[in-house]
């Protein structure tokens, strides 16, 4: 299925490991809050070896893989993708050479590892990059053990490839009676896509991706399923359509592949699977054909065993579950995108296939309805009266998963097929039919298991098995709500993105806590570097330790941490384009000693801060019958400057170009003032006047210029309900205009709708049909052109 070529011919190079013995076992304190050895009454046996020094080199370098039938760039490490597992022994010292032989500037971070904050791997802000050609080198002792991983964190690498296993085993010589097999699976999705223009296109809210997924959720698709006045409240309240990922991929791997098959297991072999989420930016469902899944770790710590029938597993989770394989056949453990568009398999076993359960569909206009019922018309979200909602006990997806609520068209579904291996689903379409559900009718409900009987994990039944509790100190308490801006995809925190904000002081010794509510409609899987920390639920004292906690929509959780290191810390969303737009914190410890790393700490961190102030490019050329219509536009976060074109075939048609820079004001960006120029001409009245009589006058009875202007002008655009433009404006001769205008209406799957009408008496339909990611059918009637049909291209 996948080849993977390498670019270099470095088989003789691979894993040059090499192990030296060491007297004694380095000496580092381990972090405030790591497993506290004294509190943990399972008494682990000595292992006989002694520590020591483990070197691997690992050449990173540029690759082709196919996936799909075309061949695509990816980055390798030592000719795998991913990247190869890394093994070390708590108290071992690792010694990792990276040798970058890409023509491009690179990083590696050690993803929930307690180390120095030189070798964190965030280049400028912990760790220089590793420049093209060079190698750098990474030393620090192993002072804890679990499942990790490590991945670039340099612009979009981590979607290339660049991420593999990191596996810390605990020091001792396992009892037989405990010896289980192990498997490491590295989950992730994978597009032809280049990364970079993913992150471009997903600035330009085109819904190329909804369509490829179809997602859309269409006025058409409303109608069609009996939810025209969810789809209407939901443009009202200026939502776009709804989605659990923004990213379509091509494909879902694990391992590198999308099956992967382990045949040497027999009928009551134990296998301990490390389950790492190396995606940029899919959330996974992991099921068992052959039973429970029995929770035993969750990012590296080990938890108190807990039964499930399914997880989720966020981005840059890890989680370690045992499985057991009930007789000799092959069992399907699966990972399935949480937006269901695919799944990568891992086969155990041999024999006959037994598939894990297909999950159906989601009911997006459901979750669309929700959504309606928690959002304000200020933009801000509310949950529902009553609702205690933290450590995801109350998953609010569930109203889209039929699985548990039954089927959007009510009609019977082949669950044989479906739903194999889980239980109970008919009774609970007869309690809770489809699309009656909404928010109010499960009030006081423990919505995890709404008639349910399948047990899907929660942080709530995480539990540490000794106690986290911080030590007393003083506490810095923060507030930190997670806040998004899904048409101009802005990610931030307290509606600043990291280059907005200032760095958080905090200082050695104390206390951390932060609150933190989720104010977006997609989950964030926010990550710590350097520190775990414990996730506040009902098991108190044994609150489970973390280093990402994933936030479901508004959701509220409180974390906290010791303050035990030194250095600038990153605390971010691990998905990687939400990262790259600005959510996220840096934690800065206050007079630490100087980093070694970074020689010029002011200039390095501003250049950490260009990741989320780049700027983005787009453009939409429509080449109809009658000319040419277009728009340019250049945006980051706050700031837009566009120009747009008419240039009409005929001499009547006249030109236009209209240039503006605009910044977007408030936390909804609702508001954008801007100022600009407006070149209009037009030699020959059209049929405009032919419609509205050529009285020179606007509708505020000023004589009007629309024929023959150059001017400046100032003006305001304020986004209406219904996602309708008002643009009110004056022009530098003092002529006021007011402009309603919409765009994109969605009317089917592909089809769009848009308008514009303005007091000049100018007026303007259309519609595109939607053929590719950069080609529609458009034709659009104008006051100024007239009819005219064609294509528009899409940059
Ligand atoms: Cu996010």
């Amino acid at each position: 299925m996948k080849k993977i070529f390498l670019s270099f011919f470095l088989s003789s190079l691979f894993f040059s490991l090499s192990a030296q013995n060491m007297k004694a076992m380095p000496a580092r304190p381990s972090g405030g809050n790591m497993p506290k050895k004294e509190n943990n009454k399972e008494i682990e046996p000595v292992s006989d070896s002694l520590p020591k020094v483990v070197r691997y080199d690992l050449y990173v370098a540029d690759t082709m893989v196919n996936y799909t039938g075309k061949q695509k760039h990816a980055i390798a490490i030592n000719g795998s993708l991913p990247a190869p597992t890394l093994y070390f022994t708590e108290g071992d010292t690792a010694e990792i050479y990276v040798h970058n032989m890409m023509h491009m500037e690179t990083s590696i971070h050690w993803h929930g590892i307690i180390l120095p904050n030189q070798y964190d791997g965030v280049s400028y802000l912990t760790t220089q990059p590793i420049a093209p050609h060079t190698t750098h080198l990474f030393k620090f002792p192993i002072v804890q053990n679990g499942t990790y991983f490590y991945h670039s964190h340099t612009m979009f690498q981590e979607q290339s490839g660049m991420y593999g296993a990191l596996v810390f085993r605990k020091r001792k010589v396992p009892s037989p009676s405990e010896a289980e097999a192990e498997y490491n699976m590295v989950l992730s999705d994978w597009t032809d896509e280049k990364p970079a223009e993913i992150n471009r296109r997903l600035h330009n809210a085109t819904d190329w991706y909804a369509i490829r997924k179809g997602t859309t959720q269409s006025y058409a698709e409303a109608i069609r399923t009996g939810h025209f006045k969810t789809k209407i409240t939901n443009e009202w309240k200026r939502m776009l359509a709804m989605d659990v990922s923004d990213v379509a991929y091509d494909r879902f791997l694990v391992n590198g592949e999308p099956v992967k098959e382990q045949p040497q297991f027999k009928a009551g072999d134990k296998v301990r699977l490390r389950v790492i989420n190396g995606s940029s930016s899919t959330y996974f469902w992991l099921q068992f054909a052959g039973g429970k899944l029995t929770v035993v770790a969750n990012d590296g710590q080990d938890v108190v065993p807990v039964d499930v029938d399914r997880l989720i597993i966020g981005v840059s989770e890890t989680y370690d579950v045992i499985v057991t394989i009930p007789e000799n056949m092959s069992y399907e453990f699966r990972a399935t995108a949480e937006d269901r568009t695919g799944y990568s398999s891992l086969w155990l076993g041999n024999g006959m296939k037994m598939p894990a359960p297909t999950l159906p569909h989601l009911k997006y206009f459901e979750g669309m309805k929700m959504m309606n019922d928690m959002m304000k018309m200020n933009g801000d979200m509310k949950p529902m009266e009553g609702m205690e909602m933290s450590n995801q006990t109350m998953d609010m997806n569930n109203v889209m998963y039929p699985e548990i609520i039954g089927y959007e068209d009510g009609k019977d579904h082949d669950k044989k097929n479906e739903m194999d291996g889980m239980k109970n689903i008919d009774s609970n379409k007869n309690d809770l039919s489809g699309s009656d559900m909404n928010m109010h009718s499960m009030e006081g409900m423990e919505m995890n298991h709404i008639g349910s009987d399948i047990a899907t994990l929660n942080y709530g039944m995480l539990r540490s098995p000794f106690k986290t509790t911080l030590r007393d100190g003083p506490t810095k308490v923060l507030h930190f709500d997670l806040t998004g801006n899904m048409n101009r995809y802005v990610w931030s925190i307290n509606n600043k993105t990291v280059s907005e904000s200032d760095k958080i002081l905090i200082k050695k010794g104390e206390n951390v806590r932060i609150i933190l509510r989720n104010n977006t409609m997609m989950r964030h899987p926010m990550h710590l570097h350097g520190h775990f920390f414990r996730v506040l639920n009902e098991h108190g004292e044994y609150s489970p330790l973390k280093t990402v906690l994933d936030i479901m929509p508004m959701e509220t959780d409180t974390l906290e941490f010791a303050a035990t290191e030194s250095g600038d810390w990153f605390f971010h969303c691990h998905i990687l384009y939400h990262m790259m737009s600005g959510m996220g914190r840096v934690f800065s410890y206050e007079n630490s000693p100087p980093n070694p790393e970074i020689i010029n700490p002011k200039k390095d961190y501003k250049k950490f801060l260009m990741e989320d102030k780049m700027t983005h490019f787009m453009a939409n050329v429509g080449l109809e019958s009658n000319g040419s219509d277009g728009e340019a536009m250049l945006s980051n976060t706050r700031w837009q400057l566009n120009t747009l074109w008419h240039v009409g075939i005929k001499p009547e048609h006249g030109y236009e170009s209209e240039t503006m820079l605009g910044r977007y004001l408030g936390r909804m960006q609702w508001w954008m003032p801007y100022i600009g120029f407006d070149y209009h001409y037009k030699k020959i009245h059209s049929m405009q006047e032919n419609i509205f009589g050529n009285d020179a006058k606007n509708m505020f009875g000023q004589t009007s210029n629309k024929d023959n202007r150059k001017t400046i002008m100032a003006g305001v655009v304020y986004t209406l309900p219904m996602l309708v433009f008002a643009d009110m404006r004056i022009d530098g001769n003092g002529k006021l205009r007011f402009q309603l205008s919409r765009e994109d209406v969605p009317l089917s799957k592909r089809l769009r709708f848009n308008f514009m009408v303005n007091t000049d008496k100018e007026y303007a339909a259309g519609f595109k049909y939607i053929l590719r990611k950069w080609a529609a059918l458009s034709t659009h009637y104008d006051s100024d052109m007239g009819l005219g049909a064609g294509i528009t291209l899409t940059y």
